[in-house]
């Protein structure tokens, strides 16, 4: 009896999935792989319920013989050892990064002769109907709060990238890459102070009320399902903290960080350039407490940031506010520098490291911007957040077309450059 193989990265069965199961039949037993919950996510795909219900599911199919766990999106390790004869896909994944799949699916098979059957795929209004409803359902505050606890579960250091409105929201949501023979994205999303600001045309002072910084959220949250850590500045005044905890906990987001500054907030890449007054510990452990009895759910995350390396306290100062707003509440630390060199950061997180070994690290590699994610995860860091390069590369670019524009008096020169409409419409979901 020959064995037929397919690999199914899916919360909800529909018709595509039963045909894909039938046209295995023909072909001989069919296996099903169930990817691993790393592997969804590396996919972009972020599971809502866990692998054994899903394993449960895909047994409980008509035609199915054995379901495996498949740990990695390549298929690799699960073709060395089922040495399947056939495996079956839908012909969906011939363009994109998929595509790097599909190549290692037939690199796998060729080795000793296997064969890849490309099924259509079916896409019709059901199919349609089931998937926006998973993407729904992801995009629901109740899921998508929770969900940045879970990827720190699961992800060995979850990455998140600035996002300042619906479209930079939509990049972050969608931008999937090939790379050393795997798939990647981003988990999150980080809504800077700096870019919202900037991208309001005002400078970075706790400016921009909260009103409009919510507003900036409902727009992303409109169009993506990834979870959100919020840049909440010093968090304000105490009495207004604990408001703002629980609105944000509303809409869905997960986490909140607050830096330990008083007075008149400056940007931190400013550092000592500028008059900055570090909060006492006193009063910000008092912040954190507070916010942490304001919220509703166990979801929501209070992120203590660390000014004291960026003002030039040293480190014991640093070290001793991380233990201090640990011991308020604070779920998670953010250690900032504005050095290139990563150094004061990773003898941060060493030494908090030697104490703590759970408290989730949050760096923002801005200016120490050499180092990888991989040296900051040996290192105990958790969280990496790109927070301002979307930012920074747009501008620079919408500047140049805008000067390009005035110099040749028409916008031929500049052409070449600028993404064609049709493509920007595809970043654009169409109900
Ligand atoms: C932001 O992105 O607004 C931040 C990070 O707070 S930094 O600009 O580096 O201070
Ligand atoms: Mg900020």
């Amino acid at each position: 009896m020959k064995t037929a193989y397919t690999c199914f990265c899916t919360d909800i069965i529909h018709a595509g999935h039963l045909n894909i199961i039938e046209q295995a039949h023909k072909y001989g037993r069919v296996v099903v792989g169930a990817l691993s919950d790393e592997a969804l996510i590396k996919y972009n795909k972020f599971p809502t319920i866990s692998l054994q219900e899903r394993i449960k599911l895909y047994e409980s199919l008509e035609g199915v013989d054995k379901v495996v766990v498949q740990n990695s999106m390549m298929y690799d390790e699960v073709i060395n050892e089922l040495h399947p004869d056939y495996v079956v896909h839908g012909d969906n994944w011939k363009a994109g990064p998929e595509s790097a799949i599909r190549e290692n699916v037939l690199k796998c098979l060729a080795s000793y002769g296997g064969e890849l059957i490309e099924v259509g795929y079916t896409y019709n209004p059901e199919v349609k109907k089931i998937d926006r409803q998973l993407r729904e359902k992801l995009a629901m505050p109740e899921y998508r709060r929770k969900r940045l606890r879970q990827l720190l579960e699961i992800r060995p250091v979850v990455k998140a990238i600035e996002v300042h409105s619906g479209l930079t929201g939509l990049i972050a949501e969608k931008t999937v890459v090939e790379h050393d023979g795997e798939l990647d994205q981003f988990d999150a999303m980080w809504i800077s102070s700096l870019c919202d600001s900037t991208a309001k045309g005002k400078p970075d002072i706790e400016l921009v009320d909260m009103t409009s910084r919510f507003r900036t959220i409902d727009d992303v949250t409109e169009v993506t399902t990834k979870p959100i850590i919020f840049d909440g500045d010093t968090g304000g005044l105490t009495e207004h903290f604990v408001y703002t905890v629980r609105t944000l906990e509303k809409m869905g987001v997960s986490a909140i960080i607050i830096e330990d500054k008083t007075g008149l907030k400056k940007n931190s890449l400013f550092g000592t350039e500028v008059e900055q007054t570090q909060d006492t510990i006193e009063n910000f452990s008092a912040k954190i407490a507070a916010g942490k009895n304001a919220q509703l759910t166990d979801d929501f995350m209070i992120i203590a940031r660390i000014e004291s390396l960026i003002l030039e306290r040293g480190m014991e100062d640093a070290l001793e506010r991380a233990k201090a707003f640990v011991k308020a509440g604070a779920d998670g630390i953010m250690i900032h520098s504005r050095k290139k060199d990563p150094a004061e950061i990773l003898e941060f997180c060493d030494k908090f490291r030697e104490e703590d070994k759970h408290t989730p690290i949050v760096v923002v590699p801005s200016s120490f911007n050499i180092i990888t994610e991989e040296e900051l995860a040996e290192h105990g860091a958790n969280i990496v957040i790109y927070a301002n390069q979307l930012t920074r590369s747009a501008f620079p670019a919408m500047q140049k077309t805008a000067e390009d524009i005035l110099r040749y008096h028409r916008a031929k020169e500049v052409d070449d450059r600028l993404m064609p409409i049709k493509n920007i419409i595809t970043l654009i979901d169409e109900l």
